[in-house]
């Protein structure tokens, strides 16, 4: 197990700010009113460069001022559409990273860079402002996090999104087609054939709703008809390499160790289209993709494709599959309308919490194998433990020393369970101590995850148990309530609360990471941005009615304090933050014009708009970043 070595990347400390400022504030007012000067940035912080860190709290003690903290958690924001980063132990909020939302600070959904990301109907208006993100996962490499992109689901739009791991932005979005309902995620943790790609180079993405294929308005009025495909995108094309349907659907996504396969929890093997229907079966199942014989399938010629989309489709249904030799997918029958799905890191097992089943079922990974190569004779025979924990079990999670930490809906309780026991006692052992602690959490846990849970590196410090009431726990705010994120210490043999943390509906999963593994960097490059303005092209070019106004900042000016420009007039505003200080931001706003973005420093953000409405506009900083900030204005006039 490592420790919990300090961040060599961490962002410098509070108080490096009010220093800059200070600095830079007595460099402004002796500049004041001139115009602006280019190379007047002394202070350099380079990207990842090493901090003094303040002492880390590594204990579950509370963090005190100026402490940082010794976990950073990624966590999903639900209908919300975005992906949050905290500090563990402390929940601070660091940062709120825009994806499938609009972001009025950031201007996310603002800038042409952002719309770009997003995507944008044929008259430039974003096509999606809304999404439902739920599962946030890293990249891998050697069965932990490698610090290069996360990845998350959006449910509404059926998207994904990457993020990069350096800046914290989101770089990608990709639709998945022919899906809808798009749920679990999880990214592969290394090649399923070559064994030199030890790291993530596929995403796996779970579809929960059935739907017509295409749908294009045919078998509306028969269900049965309807189908579900498993995808796999390409994590560093973003592209989606194939798909494969099933029988039933799926819900929550894992991938295994070994990369070989990958796995999706079932509640709805019945297909039902209402209530009874999806809960009629005495069993459901997860079902496992054997990743190596579906692209091998691919490379065979056996694909086909869906409506207009080129994506190869294979066929993953029982009645194509009864042949474990030939078989693409093995379908693991389970408790009752299972939820979640996780691979314990040890590489051995996967857990489904059974939700209408008081259950897990433990999946031996090895056996899945053995029913593909023919040794062992039924999927059921792949169980291997199906221990009782308590009522509506949804996600579970892993300390790294054999035990299991499970989510109790129902129940609104944690319950620590060992896996070798369960298996012991599955073989018959009576004597066996499957349950070894409860707590009870507040209110109605979902998700729950481990700090490097997810990962070789588990290292059974903390669980953040994700409820989903509040109720009493906190001040009334109206009808809307928080949710209550719980940190537990999971290291000793019981387990204990530590604190509440709130948070804004709503959160399902996420993943806590040590800090030492984020690598990232607080200062873009500027010549990572083909459209940076340089004060060679500064100033402003016309095209007839297309007008290019090319501006720079840096604290406490932008280049031009004039801008004219006429109605009628299509303009394209580019800025580019020429201070190279930490934290130096600056903001851009156009009263009237809707207009509201950040650059951050080195960085070079657009916005395009039509000057509809003559009259003298004052464009002016947003983000605090002088003691001049206030001043830092230009004149954008629009005649008539
Ligand atoms: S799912 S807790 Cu996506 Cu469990 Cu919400
Ligand atoms: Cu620039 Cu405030
Ligand atoms: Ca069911």
């Amino acid at each position: 197990m490592k420790k919990n070595s300090p961040a060599t990347s961490s962002p410098s400390l509070a108080g490096s700010r009010r220093d800059f400022l200070g600095k830079s504030a007595l460099a402004g007012l002796a500049t004041a009113g001139a115009t602006i000067g280019l190379t007047g940035c002394k202070e350099e912080a380079a990207p990842g460069k090493a901090a003094v860190p303040a002492k880390a709290a590594d204990t579950g003690e509370h963090i005190k001022p100026g402490q940082l903290d010794t976990y950073y958690a990624f966590i999903s924001a639900g209908h919300g559409g975005e992906v949050r980063v905290l500090g563990l132990p402390s929940g601070r909020t660091l940062k709120r990273i825009p994806v499938f939302n609009t972001d009025c600070m950031v201007g996310w959904g603002i800038t042409n860079e952002s719309k770009a990301i997003i995507g944008t109907k044929p008259d430039g208006s974003l096509q999606y402002t809304t999404g439902d993100t739920h599962h946030v996962h890293g990249s891998y490499k050697d069965g932990t996090y490698d610090s290069r992109w996360l990845f998350v689901n959006d449910k509404i739009n059926a998207r994904l999104a990457r993020i990069r791991m350096d800046t914290m932005e989101c770089d990608k979005i990709t639709s998945l087609p022919n899906v809808m309902g798009f749920h679990g995620i999880f990214p592969d943790k290394r090649d399923p054939v070559d064994a030199a790609i030890n790291y993530t180079t596929r995403v796996f993405c779970g579809t929960e709703f059935h739907m017509p294929l295409p749908n294009d308005g045919r078998d509306l009025d028969d269900p049965t008809k309807w189908g579900c495909l498993f995808t796999c995108v390409d994590a560093a094309s973003m592209e989606v390499r194939w798909q494969c349907r099933i029988d039933g659907n799926m819900e929550l996504v894992a991938s295994s160790y070994d990369g070989k396969l990958a796995a999706a929890t079932q509640y709805n093997t019945e297909g039902g289209a209402d209530l009874a229907g999806m809960m009629s079966a005495e069993r459901d199942a997860c079902v496992f993709f054997n990743v190596a014989r579906i692209e091998q399938a691919i490379k065979d010629g056996k694909a086909t494709t869906i409506g207009s989309s080129k994506v190869p489709v294979v066929d993953g249904r029982k009645a194509a599959n009864d042949n474990p030799a030939t078989a693409l997918t093995c379908y693991v029958p389970v408790g009752k309308n299972p939820h979640g799905v996780n691979a314990s890191p040890d590489g051995k097992y996967f857990v489904c919490a059974g939700k209408l089943s008081p259950t897990a079922t433990v999946i031996e990974v090895n056996k899945v194998l053995g029913w593909f190569g023919g040794d062992v004779k039924l999927p059921r025979d792949c169980v291997v433990a199906e221990p009782e924990l308590g009522l509506g079990p949804l996600h579970t999670a892993f300390d790294g020393k054999g035990n299991a930490f499970t989510s109790l809906f129902l129940d609104s309780a944690v319950v620590k369970w060992n896996v070798d026991a369960s298996i012991a006692q599955f073989k018959g052992d009576k004597a066996a101590k499957v349950v070894l602690d409860r707590i009870d959490v507040h209110y109605q846990p979902g998700h729950g995850y481990a700090s490097m849970g997810e990962t070789k590196e588990a290292d059974g410090k903390y669980f953040n148990s994700g409820n989903k009431f509040s109720k009493d726990r906190f001040l009334p705010v109206g009808p809307l309530h928080c949710e209550t994120e719980q940190l537990i210490d999971i290291s000793g043999a019981k387990m204990s609360l530590m604190a509440d943390h709130t948070a804004y509906p709503e959160p399902h999963d996420g993943i806590i990471v040590r800090r030492d593994v984020v690598k990232t960097r607080q200062i873009h490059t500027m010549t990572d941005f083909p459209n940076a303005v340089t004060p060679e092209t500064a100033g402003i070019e016309r095209k007839g009615n297309k007008v290019q106004v090319r501006l720079m900042s840096q604290a406490p000016a932008f280049s031009m304090p004039v801008i004219k420009i006429k109605v009628g007039d299509e303009v394209t505003l580019t800025l580019t933050n020429y201070d190279k200080v930490e934290d130096l931001t600056h903001g851009c706003a156009i009263p009237t014009y809707n207009i509201n973005f950040i650059v951050n420093p080195q960085e070079t953000k657009s916005v395009t708009f039509k000057a509809d409405r003559a009259g003298a506009y004052w464009i002016y900083c947003t983000h605090f970043c002088h003691a001049l900030h206030l001043e830092m204005r230009s004149r954008l006039l629009v005649e008539a």
